[in-house]
């Protein structure tokens, strides 16, 4: 590089972190904040033993999931979302984690809780927490999609907010052991081709899984993040199935019964399901394809500057693998720009992607568009719609367009 080249670079950088980023004449102007002393300083804080179990700041009581009243009939069946837009990085805070429950949550000791293993096998085997505790066990991180997240916007945007467009979502590492060492354990008769995973609450949930999958990456998980498994996450216990449909992931999980062949239960014949536009519908499409998502700026996080540098940033995993690459536009789709990925790239899980931008202030159409590791380019709606109508509620994962103002506004929106 020549002297000419890298002064040029040094000055185009330079430009760019002073380019208007507010670090105002505060000492000049005399900021009280800056020049006076404030509680924070005067006064002690709080002692060691105040906080035993450490909450979020009280300036953070927005940052929370919420459920659409519409949407929820019944609170002991229904859902709510994860507030995407408060959230940086890609670990999901335990409190945070979208919930989904058939039943309500179940709440009992694990002392009380046993693990079944039954059907084709040479022995069939009861566990205890304890029991499971003694087996080798793995740390993997895994993105958690129901496959209904989307689900409200088949037909046209409809909520106002990436927490309920695309909240059905949560990344979590979680602990916990192999299935394949427990199924070894029991030992598989040469016929045992399916499981039923069978969950301890009320709802009594049961899906089939093939035992493919199950001996490839499936764990019986009892830590997330480094803790147990909240309650509503399926405490003391449930199954973890990476990349697939979040409704297999069992909670609570108390039996697994191996089989010739899949059960048809509820959960994979009238729900869970994909119609297609001719009025068949598709069965046991269990992976989750790949997805983005902007959700800053977004409807819940405008812009609330005028103009300048602006950062865009947003998620995007696939069930199929890692995501290497995700593009952005800014102009509806006009021009296409490629994202800068930052924080671990896990097979499954969710990525972090950044795009910074110089915003002069007008209108804007922002979408991210996902492309996976098996190369797979996340679609549009409206090339979803083509094979699928309108009619469907299961895997969408068209790309999601966000009009903002020049206010900085943000809202739901779709072009075609
Ligand atoms: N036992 C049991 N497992 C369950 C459910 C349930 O109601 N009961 N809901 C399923 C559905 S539909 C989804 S999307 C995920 C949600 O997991 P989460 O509550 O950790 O977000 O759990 C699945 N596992
Ligand atoms: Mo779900």
């Amino acid at each position: 590089m020549s002297n000419k080249t890298s002064r040029r670079r040094f000055l185009k950088t330079g430009i760019v972190a002073g380019t208007g980023l507010a670090a105002s004449n505060a000492v000049a102007e005399g900021d009280p904040l800056i020049t006076q002393k404030q509680p924070w300083n005067q006064d002690l804080g709080s002692g060691v033993d105040e906080r035993p179990y450490g909450m979020p700041s009280a300036f953070e009581v927005d940052v929370k999931r919420r459920s659409v009243p519409w949407l929820t009939a019944d609170p002991v069946s229904s859902i709510n979302f994860t507030p995407l837009h408060e959230l940086d990085g890609i670990i999901t805070p335990n409190g945070l984690c979208f919930e989904r429950h058939h039943g309500g949550v179940a709440e009992y000791d694990p002392a009380s809780h046993r693990l079944m293993i039954n059907g084709l096998v040479d022995k069939e085997l009861v566990f205890t927490m304890e029991d499971i505790m003694r087996f080798p066990r793995e740390n993997r991180t895994y993105f958690l999609e129901c496959a209904a997240n989307s689900g409200m916007e088949w037909r046209g945007s409809q909520l106002n907010g990436c927490q309920f467009t695309h909240g059905m979502i949560h990344n979590v590492m979680y602990t916990g052991v192999p299935l394949r060492l427990l199924l070894e354990e029991a030992g598989i008769k040469s016929n045992g081709k399916w499981l039923l995973a069978e969950g301890a609450d009320a709802s009594g949930m049961t899906r089939s899984i093939p035992m493919e999958k199950a001996l490839d990456d499936c764990l019986v998980a009892f830590k997330m993040n480094g803790e147990s498994l909240r309650p509503e996450q399926g405490y003391p216990l449930r199954l973890v199935v990476p990349g697939w449909e979040g409704n297999m992931w069992v909670k609570w999980l108390r039996r697994i019964e191996v089989g010739d062949q899949p059960w048809h239960h509820r959960e994979e014949t009238s729900k869970y399901t994909d119609l297609l536009k001719d009025g068949k519908a598709r069965r046991f499409t269990w992976v989750m394809d790949a997805k983005s998502v902007i959700t800053n700026p977004s409807p819940q996080a405008p812009i609330l500057h005028s103009k300048g540098p602006t950062i865009l940033s947003g998620v995007a995993w696939s069930g199929r693998g890692t995501i290497p690459r995700v593009d952005v536009t800014i102009d509806g789709g006009k021009n296409w720009n490629t994202a800068r990925m930052s924080g671990p790239s896990f097979d499954k899980s969710m990525h972090r992607f950044y795009y910074e931008f110089n915003w002069n202030g007008s209108d804007l159409l922002v979408q991210s568009r996902a492309h996976d590791s098996t190369g797979y380019v996340q679609p549009t709606k409206d090339e979803l719609r083509f094979i699928r109508g309108k009619n469907s509620i299961y895997h969408n994962n068209g790309i999601q367009t966000w009009h903002i103002n020049t206010k900085g506004v943000a809202e739901n929106v779709e072009i075609s």
